[in-house]
Order: structure tokens, then sequence, then C-alpha cells
């Protein structure tokens, strides 16, 4: 690998992994290879980007410890606003250098997302994006079916969040890791995107391999949790009205 993008990647790294994140680069150009243009990311294809995910921990390890810390804003999401302050406190770490930071639930004004999260974690080797393309005997006939990542080893027990784009940085040599094609059979998959499109809800979709860690049950109720209800379950909804006053 490429000496700048180890060490841009071990700052990084090193600012996020041990809060529950995962990080992986990747070249604007793999992304916009496999997509139409109304997609594209508008950069030259050697610019180097970063994937961001959070996985299990994220919600013990930054979760939790930023609503104790922060005052919030009462009309953003809870998960967002962490999320954004860690990557606030990682562009201003790298100050030297331009970052463009992109948030998953970011539309653009045509109404589209900014990126395509799945397709930027499978283009990046961190997970699997299974389409409905992948099947060969195909049993949903007119029905829209979306894909889903599986991650190797959270399975479906986790988000993509951001990507962390570098706009003065070209990278040629950047060597592209395909993500780990977990779920196998042909069997497999239909049963995961049966699962994801019309039993979401259940989190059984999650499970479809097995997983080195997952929610906890705690976790699993506050996302469950229509949005007015998620910080009363954490015994927060006290600090929230206090911070909004101030
Ligand atoms: C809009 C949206 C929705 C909409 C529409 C879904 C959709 N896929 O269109 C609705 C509201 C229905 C929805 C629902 C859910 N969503 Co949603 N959603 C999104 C969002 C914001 C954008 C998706 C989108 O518009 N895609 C546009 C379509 C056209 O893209 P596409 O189908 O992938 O098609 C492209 C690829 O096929 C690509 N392509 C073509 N050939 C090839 C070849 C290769 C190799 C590759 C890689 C790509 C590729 O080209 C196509 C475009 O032309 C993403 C976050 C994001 N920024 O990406 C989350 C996201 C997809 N949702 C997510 C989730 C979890 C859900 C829910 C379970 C609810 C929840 N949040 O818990 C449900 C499940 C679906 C269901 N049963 O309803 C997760 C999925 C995580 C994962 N493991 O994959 C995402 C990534 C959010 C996140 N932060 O993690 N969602």
């Amino acid at each position: 690998m490429e000496k700048r993008v180890a060490y841009l990647e071990k700052r990084i790294r090193g600012k996020l992994e041990h809060l529950g994140f995962e990080v992986h680069p990747f070249k604007v150009g793999w992304y916009n290879a496999v997509l139409p243009s109304v997609f594209h990311l508008s950069y030259s294809d050697n610019t180097l980007a970063f994937v961001v995910l959070s996985i299990p921990a994220m919600f013990d390890k930054a979760f939790k410890p930023f609503l104790k810390s922060q005052p919030l804003e009462k009309i953003l999401d809870p998960v967002d606003q962490c999320i954004s302050h860690h990557l606030s406190l990682v562009r201003e770490s790298l100050a030297d250098r331009q970052v463009e930071i992109m948030y998953d639930y970011e539309m653009l004004p045509n109404r589209k997302p900014r990126f395509l999260a799945q397709t930027a974690a499978h283009v990046a080797g961190a997970a699997y994006y299974y389409q409905r393309k992948d099947v060969q005997q195909d049993p949903w006939g007119e029905k829209k079916i979306y894909g889903v990542c599986i991650h190797p080893y959270y399975g479906g027990w986790f988000a993509i969040r951001a990507l962390l784009l570098f706009p003065d940085v070209e990278v040629s040599f950047l060597q592209q890791n395909p993500p780990i094609d977990c779920v196998r059979t042909e069997e497999e998959k239909i049963e995961l995107l049966d699962k994801f499109n019309f039993h979401w809800q259940d989190w059984r979709y999650r499970d479809i391999i097995e997983v080195k860690e997952k929610y906890s049950e705690e976790q699993k109720t506050y996302f469950a949790a229509p949005p007015a209800e998620r910080l009363k379950l954490l015994g927060l909804q006290g600090g929230l009205q206090r911070n909004a006053m101030h």
C-alpha cells in the first residue's frame, strides 16, 4: 500500500476504531465504475476515500459516553450527532488536509442519496452487497427487492455511516480487496433478501451467518423504539431536556 494511504489510514483508525467504528479505504474510480453517472462522485478516479462503518461496540463505546458528555440538539437524531461529532474530530486532527465528509442520510437536491453506502462498502471490500441479480432462480416476480450488505464478522449487525473523501489525495497503486462472499449458497441468498425485504423488523436477516458480536438487547430496544421514546429508554430524557434549555 502506498505510504500516504497507510499513514492517513493509521491516523483515522487511531481516532475511530476504539470507538466501535471500522474504516476501509477505496478509490473513487472503483465506486464510479459500477454506477451510472447520476450517482457518480465528481472526483477523479484516483481520489482517495474511506467508508466508515459502525459495529455493535459503537453503542457502548461511542454513543452512550457521547450522550453523557455533549449537549444534544433536540431536532437531530442523537446517533447521527454522535457520529458527526467523532468524524469532525477526525477532520480537525487532519487539519493539514482537505477532508470531505458525507453522511449516509444526506440527500442531494434531486432527492438521490449523496452516496450509495452499500456500493461503497462493497467496492472497499468491507461488506459484500447482495443484490437480486446475485440470485439465479428469482422467486420474487414483479416485486421490488432491495439489496443488503453482509459483513463477514458482524453479519447484518452494523451500519454504513459515512464517507471521508480526500479531494487532494490521488493514489494510483491502492490494491482492491474483494469483499468476503460469506452468504455462499443460492438458498441462503434468497433467504437473506427475503428476510431483509419482508421481515427486516424482526432482525433475523442480520443473523444469516454466524456472527462474532451483535447488538445488545439494550441497543436493539433503543433502535426498535420510535425516535421520541429512545432516550427515555436509556434513562436520559431528563438530560436531554436540561441540555435543550441551555
Ligand atoms: C433510501 C433508503 C431506503 C428506502 C429505499 C431502499 C432502497 N434501497 O432504495 C427505504 C425507506 C425503503 C429503506 C428501508 C430500509 N433500509 Co434503507 N437506505 C436508504 C438509503 C438512504 C439510500 C438507498 C438508495 O436510495 N439506493 C438507491 C438504489 C437505486 O441503489 P441500489 O439499489 O443499490 O442500486 C445501485 C446498485 O445496484 C449499483 N450497482 C449496479 N451494479 C453493481 C454491481 C456491484 C458489484 C455493486 C457493488 C453495485 C452495483 O447501481 C445501482 C444504481 O444504479 C441507504 C443509505 C445510503 N446512503 O445508501 C439506506 C440503507 C440501504 N438502508 C438500510 C437499512 C438497514 C434499511 C432498513 C432495514 C431499515 C433500517 N434502517 O433499519 C429497511 C429495509 C428495507 C425494507 N425492507 O424496507 C441500510 C442497509 C445496511 C446493509 N447492511 O446493507 C443502509 C445502507 C443505511 C445504513 N446506514 O446502513 N431504505
